[in-house]
């Protein structure tokens, strides 16, 4: 396989861990080695960025945010834009570069490229958009108004398995709301990180803008617990397991700092026996089997009204054995591989311990294990009641099926997870449907009809409830986290009347 994207992107020699607009000398003194999930083999080496590296970018980056707050947004808006036109330009390279770091397939390599695209152009119109509300003072001769104003040095915190796009979806929005920002990717994909800086660089430098978007490849115990428990960072948006974001969240309230979490989720679809089937079935196979189930989105549970329950598994099960499972850069293939012997062992073991919990596997269950790499096969657990294990978050290919009798107890069950995250229903029924998105229907931040459970739009803010951390990223009003509210009252009277009705004096 000819890697030359890989070198045209991300590595120039021995590649350094850390730039605020220039590569840094790290001074940490190990590297992170990179190796494809498609075959194992070791594709580049990183110098980590030691803490006293991490200062030198937090100075920039506070240094960049003096000048870059001053810039009108539009203008700030016009840099997106060009960063939008790069990767235009760059799109399939960058996508096979996310495939063959973390191994998603090529169409949704480039489909991540894409999110990215999307989210420059939303966010340079909304550069022109920063919208603060005016009120009616209840004094005379008084103007009231909110106005934002940037926030500071954001500190982001991306997983894996999205390591393009959600970095996209913050550095697009905080940098047109006026904030720098310090990136600390995941260890499992600094290449697509140093790609990206590269851009950045080459789009912000000329117009001496050094320092708007800092990238630092770190260990989470150095970087990390830094970067959490820096009161120079305003904000921490971080991506991730609830793990981490629990963890996450307490270090940043304890300075009484903001976060903005988007951690895992444990999304489920409902099927009602008036749902077009087909498109049932394409919708849930998609969400299950897409990125192999390493999506906070995906799908991990279906609830089957129970005349087509069994149907429904079986035509899935059908459909799951003519996934072509591979090497994600080649044409036809599916599905690709787990990020790492890790991901596959968490696999195997959920798999045995539904086994074991009395669930029916009825396709998949087993690693690939001809072959280098870490391929696993999708597999689909049919109960008749819900397993203990399909409350865990495991982030491979496994759908467990379970019937229900009333859409009432679907629904319950379906909120019934820890995480509130994506969820959907397939029905032709309207008065399912809206029960479904009711008051008391789905829980979750994302709630889909005849439309499985991953794969939004980022015109819509993105995230969710409970475990799932509460923050929203992406689009509608999702900026408003990436900046500070002022209300402003103004007397433009001969008089000073004191709010309340107040007499002083
Ligand atoms: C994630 O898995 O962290 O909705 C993000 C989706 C994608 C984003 C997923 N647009 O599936």
């Amino acid at each position: 396989m000819n890697y030359d994207f890989l070198t045209k992107l991300a590595l120039d020699g021995a590649q350094q861990g850390a730039s605020h607009g220039q590569w840094l000398e790290t001074t940490h003194g190990e590297t992170v080695r990179v190796h494809t999930p498609i075959d194992g083999t070791e594709i580049g080496a990183v110098h980590l960025a030691s803490r006293a590296d991490y200062e030198q970018v937090v100075s920039a980056a506070q240094a960049a945010f003096t000048k870059w707050r001053m810039v009108p947004a539009p203008q700030r808006g016009e840099l997106i834009r060009r960063l939008g036109e790069e990767f235009r330009a760059n799109k399939k390279e960058l996508g096979a570069l996310i495939s063959l770091e973390m191994g998603k397939i090529r169409a949704e390599g480039e489909g991540e490229v894409q999110e990215c695209i999307d989210i420059f152009d939303f966010a340079v119109g909304l550069s022109r958009q920063l919208y603060g509300l005016t009120m009616h003072s209840e004094r005379p001769d008084h103007r009231m108004y909110e106005q934002w104003h940037p926030m500071g040095v954001i500190g982001i915190i991306t997983a894996f398995n999205f390591p393009m796009a959600v970095w996209a979806w913050n550095a697009a929005i905080a940098a047109v709301c006026g904030d720098t920002m310090i990136w600390k990717p995941s260890l499992k994909t600094p290449l697509c990180a140093i790609a990206i800086q590269k851009i950045v660089d080459r789009v912000f430098g000329p117009e001496g803008h050094d320092g708007v978007m800092c990238t630092i490849v770190g260990t989470d115990s150095e970087v990390g617990e830094t970067m959490i428990h820096d009161k120079r960072l305003p904000l921490i948006s971080a991506t991730g397991s609830c793990r981490m974001g629990r963890h996450v969240g307490t270090a940043v309230a304890g300075r009484l700092g903001r976060c903005l979490l988007e951690l895992g989720g444990n999304n489920a679809i409902v099927v009602d026996d008036t749902a077009d089937e087909e498109i049932a079935v394409r919708g849930i196979l998609f969400g299950a089997v897409g990125t192999a189930g390493q999506r906070c989105t995906s799908t991990r549970r279906v609830l089957a009204s129970r005349p087509l329950a069994r149907r429904l598994a079986d035509r899935l099960a059908a459909a799951y054995q003519s996934v072509a499972i591979g090497d994600p850069l080649e044409d036809g293939t599916l599905m690709g591989p787990l990020i790492d012997q890790l991901a596959v062992d968490g696999y195997l073991a959920a798999v045995q311990q539904a086994r074991d919990q009395g669930g029916e596997v009825l396709c998949g269950g087993k690693a690939l294990t001809d072959r280098a790499g870490f391929y696993v096969e999708p597999t689909i657990v049919w109960s008749e009641t819900r397993l203990p294990i399909s409350r865990e978050e495991t982030f491979a290919p496994i759908l467990y099926i379970t019937p229900w009798d009333t859409l009432e107890q679907a629904i319950a069950d379906q909120n019934d997870a820890d995480q509130g995250l994506s969820s959907a229903i397939f029905t032709r029924d309207l008065l399912s449907a809206e029960q479904f998105l009711g008051h008391a229907g789905s829980d979750c931040g994302i709630a889909n009809v005849n439309i499985g459970t991953s794969g939004a739009e980022i015109g819509g803010a993105f995230g969710g409830e409970k475990d799932t951390g509460g923050g929203r990223e992406a689009g509608s009003d999702s900026w408003k986290a990436y900046m500070r509210r002022q209300t402003c009252t103004i007397n433009h009277g001969q008089d000073l009347p004191l709010a309340q009705g107040i007499q002083f004096g």
